[in-house]
């Protein structure tokens, strides 16, 4: 998979090449690249913000070096990218909000770039401009308000790229945790392990009877239990299809 990311803080993206996105790009298997967004400015200053039309506060990111960086970047397709094309993946508060559906579809992709707003977003004939050559997709973190669109590419970087085959070692890992679509989406059942007692807590005796089919149910009902008191939007999105009796008793 390759990425390439344009940012105005390069640095910003630094924590790409630790721990498991490092390893990936050590195995061959991501690539990442950062671009900066100023190396597309013509001005002594090298300005990338301007005021905006109809006034208010804030800046807005000028569209020139936007247009020139993306097709800088468009200009250099890897090798396995086919015709496609990227997605083009631009954070922002007002995008849909990204999940683990969309880390799963993203993760078959075999190039994401990313466009890092900063100010107040970036001037909207970019994006508007760059729906009619590939795809775009404008993603949030959540309903809350960030200073740019890194952090977002970090967060959206790790979710995705550990989806991408060979990068987790044990690929049952990623279906035994929260949101996975083969446990419905639910949230996972809490995890213990040595020693069976601590301060006075003893690890639930299910979980050491040796019983697999007594510790999936129980897993299955602390997952339901959790899911329904922490996030009951996600139960009331449940495919009855996939519940059973005991399902609907917990
Ligand atoms: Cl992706 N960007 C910004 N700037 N703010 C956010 C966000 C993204 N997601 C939630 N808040």
């Amino acid at each position: 998979m390759r990425l390439d990311v344009v940012t105005i803080f390069p640095d910003y993206l630094a924590p790409l090449q630790l721990s498991l996105i490092g390893r990936a790009q050590a195995q061959g298997l991501l690539d990442v690249r950062v671009h900066d967004l100023r190396e597309h400015t013509h001005d002594r200053h090298r300005t990338v913000d301007d005021t905006p039309y109809g006034g208010g506060a804030g800046l807005v990111m000028k569209p020139g070096p936007w247009g020139e960086a993306l097709d800088a970047v468009l200009a250099d397709p890897p090798p396995g990218a086919g015709q496609d094309g990227p997605v083009l993946l631009v954070p922002s508060p007002v995008g849909e909000v990204f999940g683990q559906r969309a880390a799963v579809d993203l993760a078959a992709e075999p190039w994401l770039v990313f466009a890092c707003g900063r100010y107040e977003g970036i001037d909207a004939r970019v994006v508007e401009h760059y729906r009619g050559r590939v795809r775009v997709r404008e993603v949030s973190l959540g309903d809350y308000v960030l200073n740019g669109g890194e952090v977002a590419v970090l967060a959206i970087t790790e979710a995705v790229v550990r989806l991408v085959p060979g990068v987790v070692g044990n690929a049952a890992s990623l279906t035994e945790e929260s949101h996975a679509p083969e446990h419905d989406g639910l949230l996972e059942h809490p995890a213990y392990t040595k020693p069976a007692s601590w301060r006075g807590l003893d690890v639930p005796t299910v979980l050491a009877g040796g019983d697999h089919g007594a510790v999936g149910r129980w897993r299955r009902d602390e997952a339901l239990r959790r899911t329904a008191s922490r996030r009951p939007d996600v139960v009331a999105r449940l495919d009855p299809a996939r519940c059973d009796a005991r399902d609907l008793a917990v």
